[in-house]
């Protein structure tokens, strides 16, 4: 019976993963007809670079598997990768630092991931295009024009609402970038927000916030992906961008907008110093014998355990390193709010929770589980929120697995 339940199961995967490559391939065969050509061939570029047939490959059943694909799907992802630069982008950018474009464009160990990001096709980038003034009005013109329904418009920085939006303005007509953010997104396939600025509002939005700068969904009220992080991973850019060169659509958001493949795991749960945690062994202050041994952070202030982000899986500069691995707590730079809400940065929430002062492993233990419950209830109900959603989406069984 059992054995009868299980392969009549395969029989309803096999058929869903099916239809799934069937869009997929339907897919990628339009984007071919609908983009322009590629403006740099890939494979080329990866040679140049000194990465061989063999690191791409590998990197493509990495990025299938992050991805939640099954291996089949890896010719599929591959033939995305060489279609990224087919994708026209236009990126904007208001109240932020412009660490995420540093980020993503400055690694010091290039992986595949930010090879893949040279090749973007940036039809307009404020910090990098060599045009300024009218030239650059202009150009930005004729992207969205150009490519109306068709480019993707990433966004960095949160909007100031305060004086009718005139604390950021931009270009020679002075043009509020709220005024820009509806006239580019109002053209766009689809809207990335990259980094926490964009996505919530972040630390321009932090207390006592005199300019009201909240994040472009708010701002706007546009439905944007939100790659949050201050600055985010690169990985969960491309990623997200590759699926949507997969199947046309964004993949599933969690409620805050954050792509659930990259976002749906708590820190905590995937972090190497969990087993201290569990076992009560934490740092009690900089630089002492816990530290030396690599015990949990959380006395002095991580705050992993109420963070969504994947940083302990993928890793930072090629995988070389995360904030944790490096001895510092987590900050929760990927959650709403992060600058205030999670502030003192280097002291536990519950410190304040439970009443202030220094406690006891147990009491720390208590109260820090009711958060974390709380933490992850509300996820799996905002999870079943966004899946109720999706089913209302008319999107395929499959892919919604
Ligand atoms: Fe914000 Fe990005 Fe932090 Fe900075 O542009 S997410 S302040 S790294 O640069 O927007
Ligand atoms: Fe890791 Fe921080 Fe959790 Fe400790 S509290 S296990 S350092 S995520
Ligand atoms: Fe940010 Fe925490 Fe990752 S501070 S980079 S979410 S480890």
């Amino acid at each position: 019976m059992a054995k009868g339940n299980n392969s009549a199961y395969k029989k309803m995967l096999d058929k869903q993963y099916k239809e799934l490559m069937r869009r997929c391939q339907v897919h990628l065969e339009q984007i071919e007809k609908d983009l322009p050509e590629p403006k740099e061939d890939l494979q080329e570029l990866l040679k140049d670079r000194g990465f061989s047939r063999r690191d791409f490959m590998k990197w493509t059943s990495a990025m299938t598997a992050a991805l939640m694909l099954p291996p089949v799907f890896r010719p599929m992802v591959a033939k995305a990768a060489e279609n990224f630069s087919r994708l026209p982008v236009v990126w904007l950018h208001f109240a932020e630092c412009t660490g995420c474009s540093e980020a993503f464009l400055r690694s010091s160990y290039p992986n595949v991931d930010d090879i893949l990001l040279e090749t973007i096709s940036l039809e307009y980038h404020e910090t990098l295009m060599a045009a300024s003034g009218y030239q650059a009005e202009a150009n930005l013109e004729k992207a969205v024009q150009d490519f109306a329904g068709k480019f993707i418009c990433v966004i960095e920085g949160a909007l100031p609402r305060n004086l009718h939006g005139l604390y950021l303005t931009l270009g020679p007509k002075g043009k509020t970038g709220i005024q820009v953010a509806k006239e580019v997104t109002s053209k766009a396939a689809a809207v990335i927000c990259i980094g926490s600025c964009s996505a919530y509002g972040n630390i321009p939005a932090a207390k006592p916030n005199p300019t009201d700068c909240v994040g472009i969904s708010e701002a706007i009220g546009v439905k944007t992906i939100n790659i949050a992080g201050c600055p985010p991973n690169a990985v969960n850019f491309t990623g997200t961008v590759l699926h949507y060169l997969l199947f046309g659509t964004v993949p599933p958001l969690d409620s805050l907008g954050r792509p659930l493949w990259a976002y749906g795991k708590r820190i905590h749960d995937f972090c190497e110093r969990r087993p201290h945690y569990d076992a009560g062994e934490f740092v009690e202050e900089w630089g002492d014998a816990g530290a030396i041994k690599g015990w949990c952070l959380y006395k002095v202030g991580c705050k992993g355990p109420y963070t969504f982000a994947n940083c302990s899986k993928v890793r930072f500069n090629d995988g070389i390193s995360w904030p944790v691995m490096a001895g510092h707590g987590c900050i929760g730079c990927t959650e709403p709010g992060f600058w205030d809400t999670m502030a003192p940065l280097e002291k536990p929430i519950s410190d304040q929770t439970i009443g202030g002062g220094e406690k006891t492993v147990d009491k720390i233990g208590i109260a820090l589980t009711g958060v974390a419950v709380a933490g992850v209830a509300a996820h799996a109900g905002a999870t079943a929120i966004v899946r109720k959603a999706r089913n209302k989406d008319d999107r395929t069984k499959a892919e919604e697995e």
